[in-house]
This record gives C-alpha cells, sequence and structure tokens, in this order.
C-alpha cells in the first residue's frame, strides 16, 4: 500500500472480480471496487479477453442501480388496490409465515395451482433455477415453459446443427465477410462488435440483416432492410444463387450434411426476385450478399435472436443455419455461424435443480409467454387447476410478456396470490402481495456460463446485502424450511452450489483464482463434421421433425400477420430493446433513462406524411388488442411500412400507464412455442387529445 495523506480515513480499496448478470451474449467479466465495505465502482476485467477491460454504459452504472434510493430494503405487504404500488414494510418472519402458510394451503389442494414465473434477470446458474427449481419441484407445482426469449431459434438451431453451438466468438475478428443477421450488435452484442471491427480494419466487408436501420446497420458496409419475417426466403434466395452459380463446397455437402439433393430442389423455387417480393426489397441486393458470400473465404454469420420472433422464427434459424454448410465455411475456424454458443457448456442440471424432487408427479407444464391468457381462465380438464398462485423472480411479466393489458388483467385478479421476488418495484411488483427484497450480483455468489463465448465466470459478493435483502437462494431455503420441505438439498449453501453446477468438468482453480475458465472448445468445431445431431451431419432435413408430423426440411412461413396482409392495419411493427436498457432493467436508473428520454415511436417521414404526424407530436398506435399512446419520430431508421417501438419501458412510465406490449399477441413461433415480438401489425394516427392539450415536459 502507498502511504495514504489522510490514513485514518483512508481504507484500503479492494478489487472482487465478479460477473455480469444480464442476460447479455458477452456476460462480462467484472471488477468491483469496494472501500469500507461500500461498492464505488464497477469495471470491466482488464485480464479475460472477451471483455477487455469494456463495460457497456449500463452495466458501468451498476453502483448507482445498486445504492438507488428506490431499491426495496424490507418485505412490503401490499396495503393498496392490485397494481397501485401501495406497500408497508414488515418483517421477514411475517413475510415467510404469511406466505408459507398461504402456499401449503394451496398445494395441499393441488400444488400445480402454483405457478413460478421467472426468466433471465440473473443468468447465473446459483441465483437462477437451482434452489427455486429444488422448491418447486418438491412441492410438485406447475413447471414453467422459459420460451419468452430464444426457443424457437434455439429449436431452429438444434434441428439443424444439433445444439446451441457454433463458431467461436473471438474467431470473427479474422473473418472475411460477416453477415450481422437479425442483431443490432452495438446494442446488444457490443464485444462482438469490437471483434467485427477488427476484422473490419483488416480488410472484411460487414453486411447487416435487419429492417431497422440500427446503429450497428449505419456502420456496416450494406444493409439489407427486409421486412420482418421474411429472412427464410432470403436465405432460399441466397442458396438458389449459390447452386445456379456452383459456388458449392460439394466435397463438405457430400460428407458432411443430410437432405442435400431435397434442400437443393427446394432452393431453386426461390429466385431473387421471387425472394425480392417477399422481403420487400431490390433483388439486386440478394444478388451481390449471394455473390460476396459464395466467394469470400472465410464467411461468418453473426445470428441473432432479434429474427425469430415471428411465426416462421424456428424455420427462418434453420434456413440460415443451412447456408454455412453449403460453401464449407465450418472448415475455417473464422467461418460458420454463432446464434448461441450456451450448449457447449456441460452444466449438471439435475444436480442443480433435482428434478427428482417431483417423485414421480408429471405437473403440467404453461407457457411462460401465454401469461396473459393463463392467468385469466378457469379451471378445466383441459387446462388443470386455475392459477392460485404465482411467484415471480428474476422477471417482470407485466412489462415484458406479450399482450400486456391481458397480463395486467391477470395480476390484478383479486384472488390470486402474488409473491414476487425484486430488487425494485417493477410494474409487477406493483401487482404483489409481497414483495420480497432481493440481493444484487454485488450482493451474492452465482456461477455464469453464457452465450455468445465460451468461458465460465465466478461472481464473489463484493459488499454485504443492501438493506434486508436476500439471495433468491436464501428466500427459497427459508420458504423450504417453513413448510416442511426436508430434503438434505435445502441446506445446500450458495458456494456449494457454484461447486455442485459443473463438479470437477471445468477448472476450479483457474475460476477461484481468475474469476473465469475458459472451455476447451474447438477452435474450428465442425470443420470435419461431426455435428453433435443424431446423424452427426448438418440436417438440412430433419428426420425428428419429419416424425413429428411436420416438414423435414426448412421452409418460409409467413407471418401471423404479414405486412400488407390488413388494410385497417398496414404498419408493421417491431420493438426491439432500447440501448440504454437491457429488457425492462434499468428504465429506473436515472442517468440512463435521462439518455432515452421517453418512449417513442420511430416512423418514416413517407408513413408519416400519409398521416398528417410531424415530428415530435403524440400518436395513438393501435391494433384490435389494444392502443399505445407515444411521441413520434420522423426517422428513416425505420423503413417504410415498418414502425419502431424501442422498448421495453415501464408501464408506469408511459403516458397511459401502458408500454409497447399492449399491442403484441399471444400466437406463437412454428418451432419452440416462442413469443412474436416482431410479427405485429398496427396502425398509427395523431392523437387528437393531444392535439388538444399543452405538452408535458420531456422528463429531463
Ligand atoms: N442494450 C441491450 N442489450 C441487450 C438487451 C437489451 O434489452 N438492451 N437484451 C438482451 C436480450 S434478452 C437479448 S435476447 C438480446 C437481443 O438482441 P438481438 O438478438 O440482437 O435481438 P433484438 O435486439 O431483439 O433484435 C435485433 C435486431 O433485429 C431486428 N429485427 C426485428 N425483426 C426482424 C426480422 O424479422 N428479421 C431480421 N433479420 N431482423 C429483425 C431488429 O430491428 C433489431 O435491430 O440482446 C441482449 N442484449
Ligand atoms: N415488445 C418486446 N417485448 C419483449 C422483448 C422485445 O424485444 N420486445 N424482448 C423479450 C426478451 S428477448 C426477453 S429475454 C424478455 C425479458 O424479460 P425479463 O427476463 O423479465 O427481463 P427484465 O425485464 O430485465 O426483468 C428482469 C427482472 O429481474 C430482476 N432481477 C435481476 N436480478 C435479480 C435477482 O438476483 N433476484 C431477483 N429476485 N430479481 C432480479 C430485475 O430487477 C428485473 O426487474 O422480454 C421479452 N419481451
Ligand atoms: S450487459 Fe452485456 S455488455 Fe454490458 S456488462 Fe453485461 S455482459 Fe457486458
Ligand atoms: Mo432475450
Amino acid at each position: 500500500m502507498t502511504p495514504a495523506t489522510f490514513p485514518e480515513t483512508t481504507a484500503p480499496v479492494q478489487r472482487v472480480l465478479g460477473a455480469c448478470p444480464h442476460d447479455c451474449p458477452d456476460t462480462c467479466s467484472l471488477v468491483t471496487s469496494v472501500q469500507d465495505g461500500v461498492a464505488l465502482r464497477v469495471q470491466g476485467n482488464p485480464d479475460h479477453p472477451s471483455t477487455g477491460g469494456v463495460l457497456c454504459a449500463k452495466v458501468s452504472r451498476y453502483v448507482e442501480r445498486t445504492y438507488h434510493p428506490d431499491r426495496v430494503l424490507t418485505p412490503l405487504r401490499r396495503v393498496g388496490p392490485k397494481g397501485s404500488g401501495r406497500f408497508e414494510p414488515a418483517s421477514w418472519d411475517e413475510a415467510l409465515d404469511v406466505i408459507a402458510r398461504r402456499l401449503s394451503g394451496i398445494a395441499a389442494r393441488d400444488p400445480q395451482a402454483i405457478l413460478p414465473y421467472s426468466y433471465c434477470g440473473t443468468m447465473g446458474l446459483v441465483q437462477g433455477e437451482a434452489m427455486a427449481q429444488r422448491f418447486f419441484h418438491a412441492l410438485g407445482a406447475s413447471l414453467l415453459d422459459r420460451t419468452i426469449c430464444a426457443s424457437a431459434g434455439a429449436a431452429g438451431l438444434t434441428h439443424t446443427l444439433g445444439g446451441k453451438v457454433g463458431m467461436r466468438m473471438e474467431f470473427f475478428a479474422e473473418s472475411r465477410l460477416i453477415l450481422i443477421w437479425g442483431s443490432n450488435a452495438i446494442t446488444s452484442n457490443l464485444h462482438f462488435w469490437r471483434l467485427a471491427q477488427e476484422a473490419r480494419r483488416r480488410g472484411a466487408k460487414l453486411v447487416c440483416i435487419d429492417p431497422r436501420r440500427s446503429e450497428t446497420a449505419d456502420k456496416c458496409d450494406a444493409h439489407l432492410a427486409i421486412l420482418p419475417g421474411t429472412d427464410a426466403a432470403l436465405a432460399f434466395a441466397l442458396m438458389h444463387e449459390l447452386v445456379v452459380h456452383d459456388w458449392l463446397d460439394h466435397d463438405y455437402l457430400a460428407r458432411h450434411t443430410l437432405g442435400w439433393e431435397a434442400l437443393r430442389e427446394r432452393a431453386l423455387q426461390w429466385p431473387p426476385e421471387r425472394a425480392a417480393a417477399v422481403c420487400g426489397i431490390p433483388a439486386q441486393q440478394i444478388r451481390d450478399l449471394a455473390r460476396d458470400y459464395g466467394t469470400t473465404r472465410p464467411a461468418a454469420i453473426r445470428l441473432n435472436y432479434g429474427m425469430q420472433r415471428v411465426r416462421g422464427g424456428g424455420n427462418a434459424a434453420r434456413a440460415i443455419a443451412c447456408l454455412p454448410a453449403l460453401v464449407g465455411a465450418w472448415r475455417h475456424r473464422a467461418g460458420g455461424l454463432l446464434l448461441s454458443s450456451s450448449g457447449w457448456y456441460p452444466v449438471d442440471r439435475a444436480r442443480l435443480q433435482r428434478p427428482d424432487l417431483l417423485a414421480g408427479r408429471q405437473p403440467r407444464t404453461l407457457n411462460m409467454s401465454t401469461v396473459g391468457d393463463d392467468l385469466l381462465r378457469a379451471s378445466s380438464p383441459a387446462f388443470g387447476p386455475q392459477v392460485e398462485a404465482v411467484v415471480v423472480y428474476n422477471s417482470n411479466p407485466v412489462a415484458v410478456a406479450p399482450e400486456s393489458a391481458k397480463v395486467a388483467r391477470g395480476f390484478a385478479r383479486e384472488d390470486l396470490f402474488t409473491v414476487v421476488l425484486e430488487q425494485f418495484r417493477t410494474d409487477t411488483a406493483d401487482h404483489a402481495d409481497w414483495v420480497l427484497p432481493a440481493t444484487t450480483q454485488l450482493e451474492h455468489w452465482d456461477l455464469h456460463t453464457a452465450y455468445g463465448h465460451t468461458d465460465v465466470l465466478l461472481n464473489r459478493p463484493a459488499i454485504a446485502p443492501v438493506g434486508q435483502a436476500l439471495p433468491n437462494t436464501e428466500i427459497f431455503r427459508r420458504l423450504a424450511r417453513r413448510m416442511g420441505l426436508d430434503d438434505p438439498c435445502f441446506a445446500d449453501d450458495d458456494e456449494t452450489l457454484c461447486r455442485q453446477a459443473f463438479g470437477d468438468r471445468v477448472d476450479v482453480q483457474a475460476l477461484r483464482r481468475d474469476g473465469w475458465t475458459p472451455l476447451p472448445v474447438p477452435e474450428a468445431p465442425f470443420a470435419d463434421g461431426r455435428f453433435p445431431t443424431a446423424s452427426g451431419r448438418c440436417e438440412f432435413f430433419s428426420a425428428t421433425l419429419a416424425r413429428q408430423g411436420l416438414d423435414g426440411l426448412p421452409d418460409h412461413l409467413p407471418n401471423h400477420e404479414p405486412a400488407g396482409s390488413d388494410p385497417r392495419h398496414p404498419l408493421a411493427m417491431v420493438s426491439p430493446p432500447a440501448r440504454n436498457f437491457l429488457n425492462s432493467t434499468f428504465v429506473n436508473v436515472t442517468s440512463l433513462r435521462a439518455i432515452e428520454r421517453e418512449p417513442v415511436l420511430e416512423i418514416h417521414p413517407q408513413d408519416a406524411a400519409a398521416r398528417g404526424i410531424a415530428d415530435g407530436q403524440r400518436v395513438r398506435v393501435f391494433n384490435d388488442r389494444g392502443s399505445y399512446r407515444v411521441r413520434a419520430e420522423l426517422s428513416t431508421r425505420a423503413r417504410p411500412g415498418v414502425v419502431v417501438g424501442l422498448g421495453i419501458w415501464w408501464r408506469k412510465f408511459g403516458l397511459d400507464g401502458t408500454n409497447v406490449n399492449e399491442l403484441t399477441s399471444q400466437k406463437l413461433t412454428d418451432l419452440g412455442n416462442g413469443p412474436v415480438f416482431y410479427d405485429c401489425l398496427v396502425q398509427v394516427e395523431a392523437d387528437a387529445a393531444a392535439a388538444a392539450a399543452p405538452q408535458p415536459a420531456v422528463p429531463a
């Protein structure tokens, strides 16, 4: 230590290694500086290669979020009507006693009437689905199908490549051509974007495929602004061109793929003109891209989840995942495709989550993407018991689930018992009977996988819990004890859970020392085929899908609500994330909200002019599901015919206490039963009420 000028006030600054918990492919390694038990700042770990010492703007504000004056610091009991957000503080003993009594009473009748609802508020293996799943499995509660983000693309990838596996992120830096497909990397995959820029400096060409001219599209060499949900048509037209120009790797096709003849036939039905009409772009753009893809080595595709939030999302992911095999791109470590790398991790989920505690019971499974309908359903033989209790953790369904008017109505049911484990009073917490204060990443242990890179990261607590907050694990441990669940697994502490996640399948010494350790993933995993499919080949044709009575080949499936199909709602709407929020997290962090200011709808000047809408004017966006008032931003980021409602704002920050999910539907994707947030038709009109009333000041 260097001697300090005022030793009596200057305690040493400690650096604690952690991991970013957020639902982001980058899973950065964090360094928290702590003095006197207080976190001073959170920075990127310079020694972790993919983090490279850099964090996004959001997590750079993690200290502001952790000590936010609105943190929930004690258990809260509801004292106003549901949704009013009126609560009073209560003790932990009182809260847990009441909750244990209510849940025990319901479980005694039928535990399936209890629904756990969770997603990726934290991606940690420990604070996510470890102790929580043990608890719900021991009760026999309903199971939750966690579909809200990625299930269509995951299914598409798994039916083609065999799992959520692909290129190693770091080798994108050596690619000569990168297709950034359904991804706004600058917003949602910053550390990949750094690699793409490095590739570009070395002469690579970057092509963005996105209906919106995103910040990422601005910085690419070419941008194909296709209509939402038309990606498979584009992929087939690319295949068409690869076939007719013979830009094919015949040897790779013969040795490492399954179903080439059939796929070739289908591709030949998609000349560029046909796809151009479906995608709403010039055929020449497709020809140019096909030439680049067919003649540049190595070529890589960064596919991301933005393209699979539509009816045909699973099939589109399948079609795109076929492309690298056609040109033999997998032969090179800088060629191939990456959607998710999460399938590489040998996580011992059975040990963490203990499905054996179900002891032969087979509870029903409810889909988290249709929670709006399911909370409003009565008991029936097909559905089972009405949902009587919901326990929410790591998620904010009232804001993020589709068709949110119904979700809010479901959560407002007076006869529903709702417990929400939260750091803040979100829209969902506002509907709770009990809010239980949860720790943040700076306050608990966890272990992390990633879906961008392939390292394992350990998160150590940097500070003591703020207020009376407890880790999710501890809340479920205490509830289990009160409810008489006595399996020894409920005594495992968080460090034990960290050890159980991988057993000895990762380098524990390195994890403890460095905070991270890489998995031994091959540099070019499919250079010699060996895909983790049943056949060991890249499956253009999937026998598994065919056995289910589905098409064994990928196909283009038009949207549930295709652009141009409904004269009353002529505009397609997509609602991808705002850069300074992470889903609905950080929406309440003052410095970040100041950047995003207020919810907006981007609309092309041509579409605005046709409706007499001026820049900055209040508009009403509506369809048969609902109506949402918001400020219009005239912008060529939106292409004609497509509007963009950047999300995901808390409903209570919206003009009428609603957000963009007021308009989205609970329809599902072709594969994986996923939601279709970007398959949504709307109409937009100038807001008559706004014209009469003075505009309120924009929040600073
Ligand atoms: N800053 C920030 N980062 C995030 C998030 C966040 O909220 N904020 N969310 C995190 C989460 S949970 C996820 S899943 C990922 C999401 O990140 P991505 O996987 O990149 O997905 P999205 O952001 O949903 O959409 C990416 C782009 O796809 C475009 N898109 C919409 N429809 C289509 C389509 O039909 N076809 C094609 N080709 N493109 C389409 C959108 O306009 C958008 O620009 O990001 C993570 N990272
Ligand atoms: N219209 C539209 N809707 C969308 C999307 C879209 O692009 N457009 N994106 C969809 C996607 S991709 C996703 S992934 C979902 C995301 O939906 P969610 O997974 O619900 O994500 P968040 O909105 O970030 O809410 C996570 C909550 O978890 C809390 N949390 C964080 N850590 C902890 C913890 O340790 N303990 C507890 N108890 N709570 C914690 C945070 O405070 C936060 O309120 O939204 C989906 N909804
Ligand atoms: S949100 Fe993503 S980019 Fe930001 S710190 Fe976390 S992992 Fe890194
Ligand atoms: Mo997501």
